[in-house]
């Protein structure tokens, strides 16, 4: 942590927390010394309009100073002799104090200065202004009171993010709920959760929001919803967030009445010309659009045979006289056919990308996912970087976790992030880190930066997790300085949500730090991509999924081997897309790094990687090992009960506790999936051999009848049990053979949507513990209604005393769809995992 000159101690504990301030809590620190800090004595915010982000900052430190340190202090627009902490930006500072003995600034940046009680915030901007209000507050609120002199200025200008959200009210890839937008086709009528919003997106250097799906409704454009923007963005101004939305390329046709959506249609450009003038009336500092075209259903140039760049400059036209920009994005591909494997989705983006080099205008942003496919849990770095030099690029990065858990399992993400960030393509033998080329500086262009989806919903926790906040905490941190280093950027997280003790700093740091390697280590490894089912959910695993579909996700797995040759030598040609010295590397089987090896040859499950294991060894290994960190969360989290409010304790344990018995789904599931492909035996012998394990087919059934599983390596033993009828209770019976002591009884099932079935388990007829199957309003993924890898779930019961014969007893009470199905019963002495 940067200098903390004090050592201090949150009072007390505080009350019940929601989760709604975020990291903004201005919890008061409790410190003994405290009465000797000086403080400034009076707040000098230089605008005194309610919209202007000064204001904004002026109210902040108010509520800041007043909520940590239980200090009053009042604003006034007058510069003072006396202690006082100075807010404004630097035209303002220079007409008030006559003072321009201030370093040079960036657009958006901010000069700070601490000395004792005499503050000055000075922003290039007024937007910088309030970003040097947030850095100040964050600093008293992690106790650090060090006098400082600093400048800080963005490493870039976009740092967007992106909502999800759609007209109705839902939000595509959001697990927190319904929109803060929208609701039944039009803008919602109370905006207080947008202000929200924006305070925290401020607060990290956020700058601009998309707030509509990328796969955009034309409806967006009616008269009432731009009225409604213009709201939207009033919302938004005082934390000097500006707005933009998602565009639909056929809105001319669909939406206007025109016959056509052709972008060089004279009738086509006059709608967008309109279009964008009557918006600009609504909000005159709108930042832009985002453009999905031509990508998986959506209509685009291409339908016109015009070029994607025809498409974009449509737009950058219309919106050029307003100094607005538009983010096109690069996300475009066809669907496919493994039959000619060779036609790669990794080369679309380069493919359509690279001809139209140069002929972007210059407000037009490429908008370039970090990987060639999609969100995956490791990529290579996108070539399309590298690829077009004279094209403004932005980073889009997903802080919604679509195929990472989806919030119900922690992944702190910024060190994926960095694997792509901080990667140096080495353009023309250059250094040319992702970072410096989307920031602009390597090919010297005017504009670039980062996007990230976000998709916050009106849970009061925002993402649905107390703990995937710091996703959104460090996107931003990331966006203003992508060479900070993740787990300084979490750790002030950290302490700003939970507060300085160091035993909880040192908890969730821990947590966090393992949690991508463990989601990596058994959702998917060497670079073949998370192997979730890319046809239903993207939750769970379904590994076949993959394969023997037109959406080009392949993995190519079959008897022998697994893994996508994109040499280009030998493969889909994907290889040569980068850099020479990059594909070098890429196109060499021998010095393809592990992590990357199946993203890039195929290879047979016997060869032997770097680390000297096989890949099917590595594959088990690595699922195991993945399931035991997980396994370590909850009882990590149980070691800060009493250390933080018992709301957030409670909701974030149960997430790690279904987390742990989630990975053990994944684990298997993979496993059993490659034994079954490959027929080589795990030389632990621990896959498919599962000692503890009481299955429910084995048991005996009354009311309850034996079902597959589809796919078939998400139940144990390939099979469950669901009750006979959805009216009638049923009971799975068993006699447990097991040594006398004292067991965990870990119980797994599957929790579909479609019904809350509820269970009652009975050891000699005693209770020993009941449930519903109610994840569905508790967890926020996307459910499934089927038993599957979505929907395979466990329940533990710790510290059951059983004596060996004891008889086992699961009641299970069907509810509408649900039919309270089981798939087994662990029994699992102290420290055994299974
Ligand atoms: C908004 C993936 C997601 C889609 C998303 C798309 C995109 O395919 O699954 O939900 O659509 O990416 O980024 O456009």
């Amino acid at each position: 942590m940067r200098n903390i000159l004090l050592v201090l101690l949150s009072a007390g504990l505080a009350a019940a927390e929601d989760g709604l301030s975020g990291w903004l809590r201005y919890a008061p620190l409790s410190c003994g010394r405290s009465s000797h800090l000086s403080l400034p004595q009076t707040i000098v915010a230089l605008n005194t309009t309610i919209s202007s982000p000064v204001y904004t900052a002026g109210q902040e430190l108010q509520k800041g100073l007043q909520g940590i340190f239980a200090k009053q202090v009042k604003i006034s627009d007058q510069t003072t002799k006396s202690s006082s902490v100075v807010v404004g930006s630097l035209a303002q500072y220079i007409k008030a104090t006559g003072n321009s003995d201030v370093p040079s600034l960036e657009e958006d940046g901010y000069w700070l200065s601490v000395k004792g009680d005499s503050v000055q915030i000075v922003g290039q901007n007024e937007r910088g202004a309030l970003y040097g209000a947030f850095e100040y507050l964050s600093m008293l609120a992690q106790g650090n009171f060090a006098d400082v002199a600093k400048v800080s200025n963005p490493s870039a200008p976009i740092r967007w993010t992106n909502e999800w959200d759609n007209m109705d009210g839902s939000i595509e890839r959001g697990f927190a709920g319904p929109s803060i937008f929208f609701a039944n086709g039009v803008v919602v009528d109370d905006l207080t959760r947008v202000a929200e919003y924006a305070r925290l997106l401020a607060s990290i250097g956020i700058n601009g929001i998309i707030i509509n799906n990328v796969n955009a409704n034309a409806t967006t454009l009616s008269t009432q919803n731009i009225r409604g923007l213009g709201r939207v963005a009033d919302a938004m101004r005082p934390y000097g967030v500006q707005i933009g939305i998602s565009l639909n390329f056929a809105s001319p046709q669909s939406f206007g009445g025109l016959s056509t959506f052709d972008p060089l249609d004279a009738s086509v450009i006059k709608f967008w010309t309109d279009i964008t003038n009557q918006i600009y009336q609504q909000v005159p500092d709108f930042a832009g659009y985002l453009v999905k075209a031509n990508s998986e259903g959506q209509p685009g140039p291409i339908t016109y045979n015009r070029t994607l760049a025809d498409g974009a400059n449509l737009f950058a036209k219309a919106i050029k006289p307003h100094g607005g920009i538009v983010m096109f994005r690069a996300f475009v591909y066809d669907q496919l056919n493994e039959s000619d494997w060779h036609a790669d989705r990794a080369d679309a983006a380069v493919n359509y990308f690279k001809p139209l080099d140069g002929e972007f205008d210059d407000n037009v942003v490429v908008q370039i996912k970090y990987g060639p496919i999609d969100f995956q849990v490791r990529e290579p770095a996108s070539p399309l970087f590298a690829n077009i030099p004279k094209t403004n690029t932005a980073i889009e990065l997903q802080v919604t976790q679509e195929y990472l858990g989806q919030q119900c399992h922690l992944v702190y993400l910024p060190p994926l992030w960095k694997t792509v960030l901080d990667f140096d393509l080495k353009v023309d033998g250059q250094p040319s880190l992702v970072r410096d080329i989307v920031s602009g500086e390597r090919f010297k262009r005017p504009l670039g930066g980062y996007a990230g989806v976000v998709n916050v919903g009106t849970n009061s926790t925002w993402l649905g997790s107390h703990l995937a906040m710091s996703n959104l905490y460090a996107y931003g941190r990331l966006a203003w300085d992508p060479t900070s280093d993740a787990q300084a950027i979490l750790q002030d997280w950290i302490r700003l949500t939970f507060g300085l003790n160091r035993i909880v700093v040192d908890t969730i740091t821990k947590m966090s730090m393992d949690s991508w390697p463990a989601y990596e280590n058994y959702s998917g490894n060497l670079g073949i991509q998370t192997l979730t089912d890319i046809l239903y959910t993207h939750f769970g695993p379904n590994p076949a999924s993959q394969d023997d579909n037109g959406w080009g996700q392949w993995t190519r797995a079959d008897h022998n081997g697994l893994g996508m040759d994109r040499t280009v030598s030998n493969g889909t040609g994907f290889a040569g897309q980068y850099p020479a010295e990059v594909a070098a590397v890429y196109e060499s089987l021998e010095i393809t790094p592990d992590n990357l090896l199946l993203w890039f040859h195929h290879v047979p499950y016997t060869y032997t990687l770097h680390e000297g294991k096989t890949v099917i060894q590595h594959f088990y290994d690595a699922h195991y090992s993945g399931a035991e960190t997980a396994q370590t969360f909850p009882t990590l989290w149980e070691g800060l009960k009493g250390k933080i409010d018992d709301q957030r304790y409670e909701e974030v344990l149960f997430r790690l506790k279904y987390q742990a018995g989630h990975s053990i789904v994944w684990r298997d599931a993979i496993s059993e999936f490659y034994f079954n492909k490959s027929s080589i035996p795990d030389q632990a012998n621990r896959v498919g051999n599962h000692p503890w394990r009481v299955e429910a087919e084995s048991m005996q059934l009354s009311g309850y009848k034996v079902t597959a599983v589809n796919p078939f390596e998400t139940a144990s033993n390939f099979k469950a049990v669901v009750t006979s009828s959805n009216t009638t209770a049923g009971t799975a019976t068993a006699k447990l053979n097991f040594p006398s002591g004292t067991y965990d009884l870990a119980i797994n099932y599957y929790d579909i949507i479609g019904g809350r079935a509820r269970y009652e388990v009975y050891l000699n007829d005693k209770l020993v513990g009941k449930w519903t199957g109610d994840n569905e309003d508790k967890l926020g993924h996307t459910p499934s209604t089927f038993l599957d890898g979505h929907s395979a779930t466990r329940i533990t019961f710790g510290g059951v005393k059983v004596e060996t014969g004891d008889t086992l007893k699961i009641v299970g009470t069907p509810d509408g769809t649900e039919l309270a199905p089981l798939d087994y019963v662990a029994v699992l002495p102290s420290g055994v995992i299974d």
